[in-house]
């Protein structure tokens, strides 16, 4: 690690606690979170004495809040950046505690306030809040630069100036002379049998590629476009491929779909369940690794997993390549077919393998997707009775989770379906789990659904799935409270949150400068790349043994450290940048102008 780096992390990281000792917490490991009631008392009172708001902004239309301290004064006021002069005045709702932070707090609502310009928010007794803008267009950078993230993480390239300014590098990982590994051999392909798999994005501060998480993340993206498609073919990343006549978001993703096709074996239609290798890398350079990359055994969920992708691209991509198209909806139904073969082969990973696992025992979530998008794209009936419907209920969606995309995907074709599909329980499915994070977010003091047992490791993905969710019952039915219970949870990772973070590398008045991103962390500059959402508070602190400092508290949704030691709840992933990608582009689109 870059020494300058380290001793800015460990000062900047105990800056806020000076009162605290910097010293290593010792190890949990893998334990299952402990969530303990031995906060410091003062670091929750520091932590909690300011007004906490979205440090982006709002659409003129949207709902605001903010959240209070309480005990500070009864009313708020908006005041202009510009004249310094109080533009707005509220009453502040009742006091109430948020459990996973311990916070009591009031809710100020200036959704009614919507003139565009830049604000801060005043009560007496307090700080003013950090500025925040109302405007037009205040999620489309945003929006932007959440996928030019997923261009920053490609593999197999060289990122030039003219693209990724001052964070231009070499390539990395070519993926040309991949090694089939012991635990994938088949007759046709052996132990040791080199494969090409270039392209693909890198996990996340990793640089390893793995198929279940690609799933989940290729498809909300797609979903993104599928969903919005006007807003999205309005858009210029500046990416290597914006000139041509595909949408820029369809670009970024083709270079991960095409990644992904050669990890199917031609063949049997077997998925291999990661590109990985051996040991996760230093902190270094995508460039500066070198290491021997690895396929690692066939499996059942990356299998269904792919094919659910593959049905849905078929369908995206088919207006604008016909060839491409058939050759992935055959990828699509190869795999399915293998899965059909293979029910139940679960990830194992080898014991020489040391990277991540995303290893998961039940199958009936990815098969029942799988099913739902190949029944979308092809038409046959079979699919959908076959993906058993009333059997699968709609869950917020995670890598190991994935039935509600299923819902998702069945409720935007709901009207071009036909007649097998139950149109009631496509809707009911949608609304029941809306309904359910509507009111949690109703009961919530700090007006995010967000329960103690979503502080998981890339807790701000959950928070983003959620939000995805509730856009689709909003989708469905107009309901104006969905759409402001999502643009809450936007607002939570934006800053609305007791940590006081925007989430958002670059995005907000103070956001995470040490993600555990290897190219950040390497690359000699010292701003992260822009646009990576970090994954946020995580109950377990499964890295706290190595970390050279402490969390700042142990409260659930205060378990964050802003360093790079903190993998567990400070890296970056593919599969939690894509909702924001999804909600922040649908909150553009949707919310009325
Ligand atoms: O750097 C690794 C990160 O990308 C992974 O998400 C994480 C969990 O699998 O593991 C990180 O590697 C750590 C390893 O697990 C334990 N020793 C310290 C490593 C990070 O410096
Ligand atoms: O997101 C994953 C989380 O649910 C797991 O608990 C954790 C430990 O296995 O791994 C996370 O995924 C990491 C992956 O294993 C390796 N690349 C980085 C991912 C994000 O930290």
């Amino acid at each position: 690690m870059n020494l300058r780096k380290l001793y800015l992390s460990i000062l900047m990281a105990c800056l806020p606690w000076l009162l605290v000792a910097c010293g290593s917490k010792g190890g949990d490991g893998d334990q299952p979170p402990q969530i303990s009631s031995s906060a410091s008392s003062s670091s929750v009172a520091t932590a909690s004495a300011t007004i906490k708001v979205n440090q982006l902004g709002f659409l003129p239309l949207a709902q605001k809040l903010a959240v209070v301290p309480s005990g500070a004064g009864d009313s708020f006021s908006l005041i202009a950046v510009d004249s310094d002069t109080e533009v707005f005045t509220g009453t502040l709702g009742d006091a109430a505690t948020w459990a996973p932070a311990g916070d009591n707090v009031r809710l100020a609502d200036f959704s009614s306030f919507t003139t565009p310009g830049e604000y801060r928010m005043r009560v007496a007794g307090i700080a003013d809040s950090n500025r925040f803008r109302i405007a037009e267009d205040i999620y489309q950078a945003l929006n932007n630069a959440a996928i030019k993230a997923f261009y920053f993480n490609r593999a197999s390239t060289a990122l030039l100036e003219a693209h990724a300014g001052i964070y231009a590098r070499p390539a990395g990982h070519p993926d040309t002379n991949v090694q089939v590994h012991v635990s994938a051999a088949s007759p046709q392909r052996p132990e040791g049998t080199v494969i090409q798999a270039p392209k693909g994005w890198y996990d996340a501060g990793d640089y390893n590629k793995y198929i279940v998480n690609s799933g989940i993340s290729t498809y909300s993206l797609l979903a993104a476009y599928e969903h919005f498609p006007a807003y999205y073919q309005g858009q210029n990343l500046n990416i290597p491929e914006s000139d041509n006549t595909l949408p820029d978001l369809l670009d970024e993703i083709l270079w991960n779909l095409e990644w992904m096709l050669d990890m199917q074996d031609p063949n049997d239609g077997g998925v291999y369940h990661k590109l990985t290798d051996k040991e996760f890398d230093g902190a270094v350079m995508p460039h500066e690794t070198g290491t021997q990359r690895y396929v690692v055994q066939k499996g059942t969920s990356a299998t269904l997993n792919f094919a659910a992708v593959m049905a849905v691209a078929s369908r995206v991509y088919a207006p604008f390549d016909a060839q491409l198209s058939a050759e992935m909806l055959a990828a699509a139904e190869s795999a399915w077919e293998w899965a059909q073969a293979n029910p139940a082969i679960t990830y194992v990973q080898p014991t020489d393998i040391k990277t991540g696992a995303y290893g998961d025992a039940t199958l009936t979530d990815e098969r029942a997707w799988a099913a739902a998008e190949l029944y979308i794209t092809t038409g046959e009936e079979a699919y959908y009775t076959g993906m058993n419907p009333t059997q699968v209920q709609a869950t917020v969606p995670s890598w190991g989770d994935v039935c509600g995309l299923a819902w998702v995907s069945l409720a935007h074709h709901r009207n071009a379906l036909s007649e097998v599909a139950d149109k009631t329980l496509i809707t009911q499915r949608i609304t029941a789990l809306a309904d359910t994070l509507l009111a949690d977010w109703e009961a919530s003091a700090y007006a995010v659904p967000m329960q103690q047992q979503n502080f998981v490791w890339g807790s701000n993905s959950v928070a983003l799935n959620q939000a995805m969710m509730l856009l689709q019952g909003y989708r469905l039915n107009g309901n104006s409270d969905y759409l402001g219970a999502a643009q809450s949870l936007l607002d939570y990772v934006l800053g609305r949150n007791p940590t006081d973070f925007s989430f958002v590398t670059g995005y907000g008045v103070k956001t995470p400068q040490y993600i555990h991103h290897r190219p950040s962390e390497a690359d000699g500059i010292a701003a992260p790349i822009p646009g990576f959402l970090a994954g946020g508070p995580h109950a377990g602190q499964q890295d706290a043994g190595d970390c050279p400092v402490n969390y700042p508290s142990d409260l659930p949704a205060k378990s964050y450290l802003d360093h790079w030691c903190s993998y567990a709840s400070n890296e970056i992933a593919i599969n939690w940048n894509a909702p924001l990608v999804y909600v922040s582009g649908a909150l553009q689109a949707l919310t009325e102008q």
